[in-house]
């Protein structure tokens, strides 16, 4: 096999991206039957029957009371720190997508970037306590790629402070720690699901909590903060969910427990070929629990590998295999959060390490076993030849 950057044909006729939406033949057919069902009743969206039905599912299945669907993952994070009326500072991993910390910053909140744990990506309890101040309001917890914060030791942290404890679960649909389901942890839990997620609905998200009044609240809030009829009690925004995206996630629901086992097996076939490849290393999921296998993440070590993660992702686009650097930068060293801290960005040296180590691999492959075989034998081929590579990357970029 010889590397598209090397002049070779790409391994790959057709792009393999991390988001392929996931799609089977089934959930389609259920869709349109939903979807003539909402065009029947003539009701499309303001909290309609499918939503209602999919909000029910979705908390049954993460064993919770309420689930409050939204228009995205996003927007449920903007309502749950409105519903909390949080000011001040919200301590929050600089090692995840933007938007978890955007959402901080749309609500006037300040982010204080915290540095993660290396052996599952997620927020370090013993830092965050170091970093509460007066002014902290809250906590935003990332279950990233699905690894379940240490939600023990922040739920501690929490209660001692007096603070708000935030889930992001977008990446955590169906996931534990230990046999405990994500939903119920912290004040609220939210997740999303948009159409590159293990469960979509194609844009779309949903707030997880025990709590009836905050989820009333947060009804209220999707919903430009009407508490009934021509009654505006507190200062809403529109996040509802459309009867079509509702649509979309009840018909995925049946498919989800063979959805995750083929996801289980990808990973396992990506560990068996990517095994001996030197300096690529498959991280582990599922470390806190339960997971849905949705995130195939790659770890370079450049210096083993003999190329950095950055030539081998551009070597990989060449053959059509569209692997992604989540989560790069770290939010802290984007422009628009490093220009805004003083002197400078916090020091987050496993943040600054992993973000520059990591890739993520598409997980939604046709032909599995021989899918994963042709990725990790181009991962092989361009590290046997990885000066030829690098320095055809660097005249690239220069
Ligand atoms: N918190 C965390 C930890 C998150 O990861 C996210 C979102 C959020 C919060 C916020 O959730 P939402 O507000 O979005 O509900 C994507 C997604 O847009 C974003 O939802 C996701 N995380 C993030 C990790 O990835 P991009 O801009 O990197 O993805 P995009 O649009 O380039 O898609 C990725 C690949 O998927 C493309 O190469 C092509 C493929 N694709 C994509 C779509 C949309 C398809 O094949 N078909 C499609 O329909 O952000």
């Amino acid at each position: 096999m010889k590397p598209a950057i090397l002049g070779g044909e790409p391994a790959f006729s057709k792009p393999q991206a991390v988001g392929f939406p996931l799609v089977e033949p089934d959930t389609r057919s259920r869709f349109h039957a939903l979807m003539d069902s909402a065009f029947e009743r003539n009701w499309l969206t303001n909290d309609g029957p499918l939503v209602r039905q999919l909000e029910r599912a979705v908390a049954e299945l993460h064993g919770v009371e309420e689930c409050v669907s939204a228009c995205n993952a996003t927007v449920a994070q903007m309502l749950a720190l409105r519903a909390f009326e949080l000011g001040g500072e919200v301590i929050v991993p600089s090692f995840t997508f933007v938007a978890s910390v955007h959402a901080c910053a749309w609500q006037g909140l300040t982010p204080v970037f915290c540095d993660i744990r290396r052996h599952d990506l997620t927020i370090d309890p013993a830092l965050v306590e170091r970093l509460i101040s007066p002014r902290t309001s809250a906590i935003v917890g990332v279950h990233a790629f699905g690894n379940v914060c240490d939600v023990d030791a922040l739920e501690e942290i929490r209660r001692r402070h007096g603070l708000r404890l935030i889930y992001d679960a977008a990446h955590a649909f169906g996931c534990s720690s230990g046999s405990q389901s994500i939903g119920g942890f912290g004040d609220v839990e939210f997740l999303s699901f948009h159409a590159t997620k293990f469960f979509s609905t194609f844009e779309g998200g949903a707030l997880l909590t025990r709590d009836r009044h905050l989820a009333q609240a947060l009804r209220n809030l999707r919903n430009f903060g009407f508490a009934g009829y021509d009654n505006v009690e507190t200062l809403g925004l529109n996040g509802k969910m459309s009867e079509a995206a509702a649509a979309m996630g009840l018909a995925s629901l049946p498919a989800l427990p063979a959805r995750r086992e083929r996801l289980a097996s990808t990973q396992e076939a990506y560990r068996r070929h990517l095994a001996g490849v030197p300096g690529i290393a498959l991280r582990p999921a599922g470390v806190s629990g339960r997971s849905n296998y949705h995130y195939v993440v790659v770890e370079v070590d450049a210096e083993r590998y003999g190329v950095t993660r950055d030539h081998l992702v551009e070597a990989l686009w060449r053959d059509n295999v569209l692997a992604r650097k989540y989560f790069y930068p770290g939010c802290h060293r984007m422009p628009y959060y490093a220009s805004k801290a003083a002197p400078g960005p916090a020091p987050l040296p496993v943040t600054d390490e992993i973000s520059e180590r990591v890739l993520c691999l598409s997980s939604n492959l046709e032909d599995v076993e021989a899918d994963t075989a042709r990725i990790a034998a181009l991962l092989q081929v361009i590290h046997e030849r990885a000066e030829e590579v690098t320095r055809l990357c660097t005249v690239a970029a220069g």
